[in-house]
């Protein structure tokens, strides 16, 4: 290998780096706290066929005409369409509806270990509202992203995480539910599963037990995310790809 193709192997090496800034964001918690806004999700599904509904967690702006008003950084996520289906039954057929439908998750790393109550502020939005809620669940996953294993889930039926209200909460989170201990140095998704369409979500914070303020307004700052590798990580990454090759 001569020098040219080092030079190219480095350059890919830069190059790379907007690839991995674009990568999903994982959050950092500090201090007991980790909190996103709805549309800063690490992830989300496919939209979900069913009958002949494609129902999707679909980012909408509060200054658009119909649109929720006064969502934490103008926007939030809100399940369409919005026509009456609700998944409250854990089996119908072959299909447990409680964990069915489109998801959305966000990724974070715990640093204080212990137990966290997850809360949401949402509403219920126009047409069809009434009591429109949720279904989560908290896996364990690797630094990739990988899923590892599931942590918990929010279990039953009728528990409401979200009122007929129309309008964002402003006083009053709900409770999603609080899964088992979070570990130190361990990564985590949280997924929020359609429960009712026409469901809003516009921010999440995760609080370590025991709870010492229930969010109000709207809620705790966004996390930090997790830092990205730099590009000097990166380009040492290059040059042991080399070695690899030049042992080779
Ligand atoms: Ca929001």
């Amino acid at each position: 290998m001569n020098l040219n193709s080092i030079s190219h192997v480095i350059a890919g090496a830069v190059t790379f780096a907007p690839m991995a800034a674009s990568a999903a964001v994982v959050y950092q918690e500090v201090g007991g706290v980790v909190a996103f806004e709805a549309e800063g999700y690490s992830s989300k599904s496919a939209p979900y066929v069913q009958d002949s509904n494609s129902f999707e967690w679909v980012l909408k702006n509060s200054a658009d005409a119909g649109s929720i008003p006064d969502a934490s950084g103008g926007s939030y996520m809100q399940v369409l369409p919005d026509v009456g289906v609700n998944h409250n039954n854990a089996t119908t057929g072959n299909i447990n509806y409680l964990y069915a439908g489109p998801s959305i998750s966000y990724d974070f790393l715990i640093s204080t270990e212990g137990q966290y109550t997850f809360f949401v502020r949402g509403a219920a939005g126009a047409g069809l509202a009434n009591s429109e809620v949720i279904n989560a669940k908290v896996f364990r996953i690797d630094e990739a992203g990988n899923v590892l294993e599931e942590i918990g889930a929010k279990e039953g039926a009728g528990v409401t995480t979200m009122s007929t209200t129309q309008t964002f909460q402003t006083d009053n989170w709900n409770v999603i539910f609080t899964p088992p201990t979070l570990e130190n140095g361990e990564y985590y998704r949280l997924t929020i599963y359609m429960r009712h369409d026409g469901a809003a979500i516009d921010k999440i914070a995760g609080l370590i037990n025991p709870v010492a303020t229930i969010p109000s307004g709207e809620g705790p700052e966004v996390s930090p995310p997790v830092p990205e590798p730099t590009a000097a990580g990166l380009i040492g990454l290059a040059a042991l790809g080399l070695a690899r090759r030049r042992r080779a």
